[in-house]
């Protein structure tokens, strides 16, 4: 059986774990914690989570991981069968991943770890994520979902990063600018948090907090 490996606190691995419930792919879950050991780098060559084993061998990369379950069960239908909606659901992970889960991860230690960053780096990101949130307000449908009426593995992307880029700029800027920028975050997450394959990502992350404070 496919095994998980990472921790539910990750916004990575909560994303594959999403997929995989909701696509009703069986799995199991290994527990591997950073930094990764000797061992575990050979698994996962850049020492992060998630990582997939399979009996082929180990995968990294959850968007890689995601294509690879999509491929290997296609019957679930993780990408929809059209092409061009699959390519607006790929348009969409690519988006908030690589222009704005990316630019506040930046922050995260200052946001939510106690760290330090640069003046220099705060300004950067700013400018970056004031411009990439408004070009994702334009692109993004949430009519209710992220791609437009029907749930797509876009929205497992955006329900596990969004809310921690909205919450870097408050604590970092002193304000959400993904609520500035038109978008109501807070209902889209009460709405897709109340699928199952959701609520069982947000419990463990519960879980795993309680138990790690
Ligand atoms: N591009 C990677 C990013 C994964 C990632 O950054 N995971 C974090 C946890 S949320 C991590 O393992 N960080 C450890 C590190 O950067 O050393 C993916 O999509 O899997």
């Amino acid at each position: 059986m496919i095994k998980l490996h990472g921790f539910a606190l990750s916004n990575y691995y909560n994303k594959v774990k999403f997929v995989l419930l909701e696509y009703g792919i069986a799995f199991e879950e290994v527990v591997d914690r950073l930094p990764l050991d000797a061992a575990l780098l050979a698994h996962s060559p850049a020492g992060k989570v998630p990582f997939l084993e399979t009996e082929h061998g180990f995968l990294c990369e959850s968007a890689v991981i995601v294509e690879y379950l999509n491929a290997r069960f296609p019957e679930r239908g993780i990408f929809p069968a059209d092409p061009w909606q699959a390519a607006k659901e790929r348009e969409l992970i690519a988006f908030v991943e690589t222009h704005l889960e990316l630019e506040a991860r930046e922050l995260y230690s200052a946001a939510f770890f106690g760290g330090k960053v640069s003046d220099e780096i705060k300004a950067t990101a700013q400018e970056r994520l004031r411009r990439y949130i408004a070009s994702f307000s334009r692109l993004a449908k949430f009519a209710p979902y992220v791609a437009g009426e029907r749930f797509g593995v876009a929205d497992a992307a955006v329900f596990v990063s969004l809310p921690l880029v909205a919450m870097t700029t408050q604590r970092i800027y002193d304000e959400d600018y993904v609520a500035a920028a038109g978008i109501d975050w807070k209902s889209y997450m009460k709405r897709v948090g109340e699928r199952p394959a959701a609520q069982r990502v947000i419990a463990d992350r519960k879980a795993w907090i309680e138990a790690n404070s």
